[in-house]
């Protein structure tokens, strides 16, 4: 078989891309092709994504990627999960909002009221987040949810704009709480004992699987962009997509896909819905191909990124590289590891403060200097990692004899080397582009240009993309 090209459209928390890809049997190559920021923006009444702007990047990205490339045979979106629009005949009615934004709070107790979280897991599978969209979506005032006739999620939505059609992809969908994965069906019951108007249920459009075909471009957005091709669902939740491209034997691996967040979990093949599970927190997300992502989310790199932009918004620019080279200077065992999933952690703020009062009500004494406070943030990032790699191992039955780290954290060789010491197992880091080359492998594949399982696709990986190895010391 000849290798094909599609492309990719990668929409993270803090940045996006349109990646081309090129991928045949014995070939896996992607090239950048556009990267633009994302920058949330708090207007009137809480946190947004700037989607439209999002919209607009994307477009132009797509439109270089049909100059490069007029033979793009096809076109697949992936984003963070549980973020929705609502659309009235089309129209969006207001601006979607960030899952970071603190409205959800009020959600979770609404919905707890009708049905406490571990009844929920006995159904949805999801560990307990306070964004996931039922949640979010039981802060709408009724009479916005009432004026709706849609709800999309965001790579549904802008899928949506390219092609008219309106779908929900199953991997993203299973983020929202109101999916039952084993029927693959919306959970009737579920939306109406949560309390959710039983009109909800009309919102939530047909489901599709990875590797179906949303449908062609609108012909004025193909002329926009001066290529014609089809949407194809991919793993829609950036998590999922990254899932598929790591180069792991899933027996014995855990992996993590650590970008803003830090996804820490295994692969199996049926839901795992075990008190231990439920009392680890745990979630059972939808993979392609009808796997299952038993994970954990950690708080992520966004503890230190934030962290990096709140001493930037003093008017100080920070190296990065720089930084994470003066906190390997920085003894591992003289700073403070604390929990970096405690929910305080979670909004945008000031973390060094944050971590200050974690440590003084823990009766820690707080890093201080900014490569103590890099190196602690490291080294409890670490630890959470390892602790989750091991758990996910247990609940999943699987014996741990590695730990895949993709995403941009797989750069982070700091951060990759305490994992493998605390963990006591190799990690084993990249693609740092995991989740471009997921979605760009399920396109492929259905296009026909490569063949093959989950598996398959995970050689091909690893056999273009080899992992650098950090070994466990001390
Ligand atoms: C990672 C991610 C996580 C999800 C979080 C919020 O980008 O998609 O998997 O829990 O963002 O959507």
């Amino acid at each position: 078989r000849p290798a094909g090209t599609v492309a990719a459209v990668d929409l993270g928390a803090t940045s996006g891309r349109v990646v081309l890809g090129r991928v045949g049997p014995d070939t896996l190559e992607a090239a950048t092709v556009a990267r633009f920021p994302n920058t949330p923006v708090f207007a009137g009444d809480g946190l947004h994504w700037d989607l439209l702007g999002l919209y607009r990047d994307v477009l132009a990205g797509l439109r270089e990627a049909f100059r490069l490339e007029p033979g793009i045979a096809s076109i697949g979106i992936d984003s963070w999960a549980v973020d929705y629009g609502l659309l009235r005949r089309g129209r969006l009615l207001g601006i979607p909002f960030h899952y970071r934004d603190e409205r959800t709070a009020r959600g979770v107790a609404a919905v707890h009221d009708r049905m406490p979280h571990a009844e929920l897991f006995a159904r949805n599978g999801l560990q307990f987040l306070p964004f996931n969209t039922l949640y979010q979506l039981a802060t709408e005032p009724a009479e916005v949810l009432a004026l709706a006739d849609r709800a999309l999620l965001v790579p549904d939505l802008l899928g949506h704009w390219l092609t008219g059609e309106a779908r929900a992809e199953l991997t993203n969908a299973s983020t929202t709480g109101l999916l039952d994965w084993s029927a693959q069906a919306w959970d009737d019951d579920l939306i109406a004992g949560v309390g959710l108007p039983t009109g909800l249920r009309e919102l939530l459009p047909p489901l599709i699987a990875p590797g179906e075909r949303v449908g062609a471009l609108l012909p004025a957005v193909a002329d926009s962009l001066g290529g014609a091709a089809d949407v194809v669902a991919v793993g829609s939740h950036d998590t999922a997509s990254a899932v598929v491209a790591v180069p792991m034997r899933a027996d014995a691996a855990a992996y993590i896909s650590c970008g803003t967040w830090g996804l820490v979990g295994v692969e199996v093949e049926h839901p795992v819905r075990t008190p231990e599970a439920l009392a680890a927190n745990f979630t059972n997300e939808g993979g392609v191909d009808g796997r299952v992502r038993l994970l954990h989310n950690v708080m992520g790199l966004w503890i230190l990124s934030e962290t990096v932009r709140g001493w930037e918004r003093e008017g100080d620019p920070v190296e990065l590289a720089a930084l994470l080279a003066a906190a390997a200077e920085v003894p591992a065992g003289s700073v403070p590891v604390f929990d970096v999933d405690d929910a305080r952690f979670l909004p945008p703020g000031d973390m060094p403060a944050r971590i200050g009062a974690w440590c003084a009500e823990h009766g820690l004494a707080a890093p201080r200097t900014r490569a103590e406070i890099a190196r602690s943030i490291v080294e409890s990032l670490a630890q959470a990692f390892a602790d989750a790699a091991a758990t996910a191992a247990r609940l999943g039955g699987l014996e741990l004899r590695t730990i895949h780290v993709v995403g941009g954290g797989a750069q982070n060789a700091l951060l990759c080397q305490r994992t493998a010491d605390r963990a006591g197992v190799p990690v084993l880091a990249g693609p740092v582009e995991a989740t471009a080359l997921g979605n760009l492998l399920v396109q492929a594949r259905a296009a026909g240009f490569i063949g093959g399982s989950l598996e398959a696709l995970r050689d091909l990986v690893a056999r273009t993309h080899e992992p650098r190895r950090f070994a466990p010391q001390g």
